[in-house]
């Protein structure tokens, strides 16, 4: 259904691909959670899509024109450019209908917008624990695993998923974070998320996993991980996994 997922990321000085009437383009990184999260939807939705990959340190001035916040995801189709991955997401819930992800309520949608809040708020903390000090790793975890604990009492309430009985928006717009936490245990050894305190969002994450949506948009771990040595380094290496 997708075309071109793993071509290598086009940079600086590359001429920009004909994009085909009709045809809906999204730029990407692989190793981005915000593309992932537009990637998730168009899987979920079950939505033909060509992706095009975006080296982020060397970004080609025809990409700078298209976004010129100059992230990814952007949705291109003929003369529509859509940036900013939840904007994005709505954008595809709204055009292609099959699906549905967003709650009709507009109190649900509300709070759900508000997990979301608190899920990019925590995150931030989340990145900056990683990237600080080692000595001050296990203060920061304690810290993130208290604000994990808002995750656990509302998966609680809502059910096997936070859209209740079925995934809806707010467990894909949350999944690619998690995505990344099950691989931070493994390379720092330590339990973040499966320590035994959160098992209804352990629960959740072996549910997501088992998504079809999921499974097709999952990186290899051992991907992720050269990824985020290689981005440490100062040098991401976007083509991780494709071919010479
Ligand atoms: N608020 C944006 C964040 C997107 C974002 O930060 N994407 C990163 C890659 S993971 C990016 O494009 N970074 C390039 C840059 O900031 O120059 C969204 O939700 O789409």
């Amino acid at each position: 259904m997708s075309v071109m997922p793993n071509q290598k990321a086009f940079a600086v000085g590359s001429k920009a691909p004909t994009l085909e009437n009709g045809v809906l383009r999204v730029y990407s990184m692989r190793f981005c959670p915000f593309a992932q999260r537009s990637l998730l939807v168009l899987a979920h939705k079950n939505i033909p899509h060509e992706v095009v990959n975006i080296n982020l340190k060397s970004k080609p001035e025809w990409f700078l024109q298209k976004n010129p916040l100059g992230k990814v995801p952007v949705l291109e189709q003929d003369d529509k450019i859509v940036y900013e991955s939840l904007i994005c997401c709505d954008y595809l819930d709204q055009v292609y209908p099959q699906n549905k992800l967003t709650p009709e309520d507009p109190y649900r949608q509300a709070q759900d917008k508000m997990l979301v809040e608190h899920f990019s708020q925590m995150m931030t903390d989340f990145y900056k624990v990683r990237q600080g000090p080692p000595a001050e790793m296990p203060a920061g975890l304690e810290k993130f695993r208290k604000q994990m604990f808002r995750f656990e009492t509302e998966i609680q309430k809502r059910g096997d998923y936070f859209g209740g009985d079925k995934v809806q928006m707010i467990d894909l717009m949350i999944w690619p974070w998690f995505e990344r936490m099950l691989v931070m245990e493994k390379m720092l050894s330590q339990a973040i998320l499966s320590d035994g305190s959160l098992p209804k969002l352990m629960a959740w994450t072996t549910r997501m996993s088992e998504c079809l949506a999921v499974k097709q948009c999952r990186r290899p771990v051992e991907q992720h991980l050269e990824f985020f040595k290689t981005s440490k380094m100062g040098v991401p290496n976007y083509d991780i996994g494709l071919e010479e």
